[in-house]
């Protein structure tokens, strides 16, 4: 697509892919809760008398007019027939970790921009899966197959487009605009639908005459300049459809870790191998959510006289199970904890293997299926109140393990020196020459 004055955004070719589920938080109860399917849920707080807001609502419950962000007052107004159900942030998370994983699977362009939508970049995915449109269309049916949830997906040559495009059709949509068409699917549509452009530009653009989208595109160039300044020129590039952000790849990361000061130092062997469990157990967790695996283990002790060791060994194979890494890790720990206090452990899966192609080679199942033997092996060793997770929470630690990796807070990492309880690290390659981007998932949950 070109503008009239020859400024094309260089993409010739429609393989833009925003995912977007559809009514997430309500989906999933949804789904969960049978009773609650067809019915207008409202997902926030207490009910209507608390004084929160709507995190999101059913598509029946939308037919009365409630919306995200407004408040559970207003909604109970609107919807007297309303459920209201309580956000369950961890469920989730585990969830949108579970669609970004299938999302990977078709390529490893995946940029998540929040807690349920991601743009994929599948130029160079077609010889596995098939053109852009047929590739929309097996993510939303692995969705919808291995989380019940359904997606709306758009296929454009820009993120601009590709989203109008997916958000059309909600729920349950797939909207395919091909290259060379933007002008005319846009045309039709009201302002609105562009980005940064709010009830304010609605109004001062109605007065000049323009509502559509295609209005917009017929004004000179130079009358919206004057209007509306810089603004105005990205107006103009909207209005054609133009937009050059590409889909941004997440952060090359080196190694993954997880850290923990207990409150009080301590010698006893359980407490020290079963926060070895958990913190191996989190550092696996979060290798299967990137879809890598670590070929080396690092553990960190740190005794009542801040003397701090670090040993570490390969792993028999490069793994993303809790099972060996633990092993590997008390392994290594142990002669450094005995007959000591302790005042921290940590646990580093490093040596990653390059990010795989998941389902290209192991399917999914047989995925779960290997996750599930590690449990039950960690069932076996320890008796029957195993999941490890479940473990931790229950000695009141903070649940690092269910930090969404693509959060700022996590891709940051934390400053080496700092003593905080609980800490999960990412050790990014300094050879790779990917800018952080500004778009960031935005952390509803944490
Ligand atoms: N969310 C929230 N507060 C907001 C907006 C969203 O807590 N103000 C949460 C609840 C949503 C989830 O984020 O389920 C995803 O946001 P979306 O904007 O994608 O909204 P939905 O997925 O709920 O609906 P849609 O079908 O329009 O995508
Ligand atoms: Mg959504």
């Amino acid at each position: 697509m070109t503008r009239p004055d020859g400024v094309g955004h260089g993409r010739e070719r429609a393989t833009i892919l925003p995912v977007d589920l559809d009514a997430f938080f309500a989906a999933v109860e949804q789904r969960d809760r049978p009773e609650l399917r067809g019915k207008p849920v409202i997902v926030g707080g207490g009910g209507p008398d608390d004084r929160g807001v709507v995190s999101t609502a059913s598509y029946e419950a939308r037919r009365f007019g409630v919306r995200s962000a407004m408040p559970l007052r207003t909604a109970g107004r609107l919807c007297p027939e309303g459920i209201f159900v309580p956000v369950d942030g961890a469920k989730y998370q585990a969830e949108s970790r579970r669609v970004m994983t299938i999302l990977r699977r078709f390529t490893s362009r995946v940029e998540q921009v929040s807690i349920d939508e991601a743009f994929l970049d599948v130029a160079g995915s077609e010889a596995l899966f098939g053109p852009p449109e047929e590739i929309a269309r097996r993510i939303k049916a692995a969705i919808h197959a291995e989380t019940g949830l359904t997606a709306s997906v758009g296929v454009a040559t820009s993120k601009l487009v590709a989203k109008i495009g997916s958000d059309l059709r909600k729920p349950d949509g797939l909207v395919v605009v091909p290259a060379g068409e933007e002008a005319a699917f846009l045309a039709p549509l009201p302002v609105s639908r562009l980005w940064g452009v709010g009830p304010a530009t609605t109004t001062a653009l109605a007065e000049l005459g323009v509502r559509t989208i295609g209005d917009l595109a017929r004004m000179p160039p130079d009358a919206l300049e004057r209007r509306f300044g810089k603004h105005g020129v990205e107006l103009i590039d909207g209005a054609h459809g133009i937009d050059r952000d590409p889909v941004h790849e997440p952060e090359a990361v080196k190694s993954v870790g997880h850290e923990h000061t207990f409150d009080r130092d301590t010698s006893d062997p359980e407490e020290l191998e079963r926060t070895l469990l958990g913190l191996a157990d989190g550092v696996a967790w979060r290798l299967r959510g990137m879809g890598r695996r670590a070929g080396t283990v690092v553990v960190k002790v740190r005794d009542s006289g801040f003397r701090t060791v670090t040993r570490q060994a390969p792993l028999p194979e490069p793994t993303d199970l809790a099972e060996p890494i633990f092993q590997a890790a008390l392994r290594l720990a142990r002669p450094e904890m005995r007959g000591k206090r302790i005042r921290l452990l940590g646990v580093t899966g490093t040596h990653l293997d390059e990010p795989d192609q998941l389902g290209l080679f192991s399917s999914e199942d047989d995925r779960r299926h290997r996750a599930m033997q590690a449990a039950d092996a960690l069932k076996r060793k320890f008796g029957d109140r195993t999941i490890v997770r479940a473990r931790l929470l229950d000695r009141g630690l903070p649940a690092p393990f269910e930090r969404d990796p693509s959060s700022p807070l996590a891709r940051r990492g934390v400053d080496e020196s700092s003593d905080e309880p609980e800490r999960v690290t990412f050790e990014r390659d300094p050879d790779a020459d990917l800018a952080p981007s500004e778009g960031d998932a935005p952390d509803l949950l944490t």
